[in-house]
């Protein structure tokens, strides 16, 4: 884990970038107690000890299925549901953490990929066992932004600095054609690109993270500024960093301010989360 200071930081973004109806403005100064949080989102390995230890059988393992995106399937995949607005994504029978991509996949080439088709309950429950918890929206903007002001992405404004890629996300014509220029179709190791200035791999990209907030668009227009934790109640929980999926063209919210949510017993094969712990 990494120990952050905290203090005073700008959060949320109102620029040309933002999806509106996800609340990511306005620009607000909020306050955060020091803090440590996880340089890496837990990984298959990780994920693998907490279930052995515990027993803990997840929410998609219960459900029989999960979400997959359908590139991922293999091409003579049984036919399978999709999603009516979304319909690269698949609900996969057999679909769960041990077996990302379907019943035929398994963790072997990914031990130090991030876990994922864990829910919100999972990773709490994963938290508990860790002697950890989720970070809220704030810690996690916070850490994302690593200090740089009013950036788009943990190091700056530019999605590929001099033709660098600096974190696994699409490049192609989404959901058909990945050219794979950052190396990576799926998920990549944990830690397989730079960490940000405050140590941190893979703020955005690779995988969705869970955090402990339910997620509201708008009520932190008037939540405390101070160590916010988000609305009493709600029905989603928050998610922050975009994943392997994004691109420009169709869900840019892959920046340290994009925000998404989904219901607390939800999985799918591209959210996972990181751990945090309140510091001193
Ligand atoms: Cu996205």
């Amino acid at each position: 884990m990494v120990t952050l200071p905290g203090g005073d930081f700008l959060m949320g973004n109102a620029g040309r970038h933002v999806v509106p109806h996800d609340g990511e403005g306005p620009v607000r100064h909020v306050r955060l107690d020091p803090f440590s949080i996880d340089a890496c989102a837990v990984s298959n390995a990780d994920f693998a000890r907490f279930a052995e230890a515990t027993g803990h059988v997840t929410e998609a393992e219960r459900f029989g299925w999960s979400f997959v995106f359908a590139g991922l399937l293999p091409d003579d995949f049984p036919p399978t549901r999709g999603v009516a607005d979304a319909p690269w994504w698949r609900q996969v029978e057999g679909a769960d953490w041990g077996h990302p991509d379907g019943p035929q996949s398994d963790l072997a080439e990914r031990l130090d990929h991030p876990v994922v088709h864990v829910s919100w309950h999972d990773a709490q429950a994963y938290c508990a066992w860790a002697g950890k918890q989720l970070p809220t929206e704030a810690q996690w903007e916070y850490a994302a932004r690593a200090g740089l002001e009013r950036k788009r992405f943990p190091w700056g404004d530019e999605l590929e600095p001099e033709g660098k890629h600096l974190m696994n996300v699409w490049q192609g014509a989404f959901p058909g054609e990945n050219s794979l220029g950052d190396g990576f179709y799926g998920t990549c190791p944990v830690d397989a690109f730079a960490p940000n200035g405050f140590g941190l791999h893979n703020m955005t990209g690779n995988v969705w993270e869970w955090c402990a907030d339910w997620f509201h668009p708008h009520f932190h227009t008037r939540d405390t500024r101070s160590n916010p934790q988000g609305p009493p109640e709600g029905a989603n929980r928050s998610t922050r960093g975009g994943s392997y999926l994004c691109h420009e063209s169709y869900c840019a919210r892959y920046t340290v301010s994009a925000r998404n949510s989904m219901t607390p017993d939800s999985a799918t094969g591209n959210t996972g989360f990181r751990c945090c712990l309140p510091s001193g």
